[in-house]
């Protein structure tokens, strides 16, 4: 049994409730404005147990005395909306895909649920309680708990968030392998751009050159594209990527190619005509080096706090030797990022707080930076990094990142 899908709920199953029934939903589409809606996008944890990216898609995880059971449903046939907004999944396809066997269809979900409460003598529901802030936009799961509370006020609600969140966290092979397929397409779509970068070009150029890259390769991108020319470097999410470069500029990257549902979190920041500046170069390699001091640091045990510590030890000491700055304090002003993050089916993903150790398995962004605003410069250099028993992979060695490879890449 090869499905990842198959295997990660029968993870599940073994920390939920006995006498329970678990109940995730993928979500429905947004609006966006008029007619038109945002392209869907199922929620994660669904889509993490079920590998279904439909709307509407509601999967169901009994754990009774009869044993383990698991229903997808799936939405109804209805040829007439099929032929303004696509062809719905099949049950022959829900069940190849998830590799659950028992396919229904969502109109005969309440029906089911009611049913099940009681022949099944269900004690316990467990939903999804993933919440980004107080005022966040309420998720399916919470629209049905608050209409569970109303209909059958004496059930017991339990969160299966931190179940799935914990299993999120150490990604499988299924997942380290698709990471590296869009790092190797993240490569591609990057050199495609440095071929054809010059001065004058516009950075929306460069961003259509580098999603022409990944489109072509049926990729899409991880996040917004970000191409930051000059002074618009030190912006860290700058998006707009609407002016000109001039020579002499740094660019800086910041982007991944997403292929089935995994991407690459990469950036990278270039002399714009090829050939970096003293000034640049001494910037440039002190942040390297700040790679290196967390790479060689990342290991089970340490948290992401811990390695920003590093780094800003590693930088109050080098930019005081460059006398870019006198005081530790002083540091703020041009490092004012966390050195990296979880990364899997979300570029911020699951686990990024503070007191996450690290463990072999997962897998974050090292990403130290500089931005000095009055020299317009601005330097990010990033890579995803595997933490293993030893200490970790870096899962895109063969992205160019030294200044020798940089100008010698750019020759060509
Ligand atoms: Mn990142």
């Amino acid at each position: 049994m090869n499905n990842p899908f198959q295997l990660r709920r029968e993870k599940l199953f073994t920390q939920l409730k006995d006498n329970s029934l678990t109940i995730l939903f993928s979500g429905e589409p947004l609006r966006k404005s008029a007619d038109s809606e945002y392209e869907f996008e199922a929620n994660r944890n669904f889509y993490y147990l079920t590998g279904i990216n439909e709307p509407s898609a509601i999967l169901v995880l009994a754990k009774t005395k009869q044993g383990n059971r698991e229903i997808l449903f799936i939405r109804d046939i209805n040829y007439d909306l099929e032929k303004w907004i696509g062809i719905f999944i099949s049950p022959k396809e829900a069940i190849e895909v998830s590799g659950i066997n028992n396919i229904q269809f969502v109109s005969g979900f309440e029906n089911y649920f009611s049913r099940s409460l009681i022949h099944m003598e269900i004690e316990s529901v467990g939903l999804d309680g993933d919440r980004q802030n107080f005022n966040s936009q309420p998720l399916s799961s919470e629209h049905f708990a608050k209409k569970l509370t109303d209909k059958h006020p004496l059930l017991n609600l339990f969160d299966v968030y931190p179940f799935i969140a914990k299993m999120r966290l150490i990604k499988d092979e299924h997942e380290i392998k698709a990471i590296k397929e869009a790092v190797a397409l993240t490569n591609k779509a990057i050199e495609a751009v440095l071929l054809e970068m010059k001065p004058g070009m516009y950075e929306y150029e460069m961003e259509a050159r580098f999603l022409y890259e990944v489109h072509r390769h049926h990729g899409t991108e991880m996040f917004d594209t970000i191409m930051a020319s000059g002074k618009n470097g030190v912006i860290l999410h700058y998006v707009e990527n609407k002016a000109k470069t001039q020579d002499g500029d740094l660019v800086l990257f910041d982007l991944g190619a997403k292929l089935n549902h995994y991407g690459a979190d990469i950036s990278r920041t270039f002399p714009v005509n090829g050939v970096f500046s003293e000034r640049q170069k001494q910037i440039y390699n002190i942040v390297l080096d700040a790679m290196d001091v967390v790479t060689n640091a990342v290991k089970p045990g340490v948290t992401l706090l811990e390695l920003n510590d590093l780094v800003k030890e590693f930088f109050v000491e080098k930019l005081t030797k460059i006398n870019l700055i006198q005081d530790p304090f002083e540091l703020a002003k041009y490092y004012y990022h966390s050195v990296g993050h979880h990364l899997g089916l979300d570029t911020h993903d699951i686990g990024n707080t503070e007191n996450t150790v690290l463990e072999a398995g997962m897998v974050i962004t090292n990403e130290p930076g500089l931005y000095i605003k009055e020299e317009n410069i601005g330097i990010r250099i990033e890579t995803d990094l595997l933490v293993t028993n030893e200490g970790c992979i870096d899962l895109a060695p063969q992205i160019i990142k030294t200044v020798e490879e940089i100008e010698s890449f750019m020759k060509k």
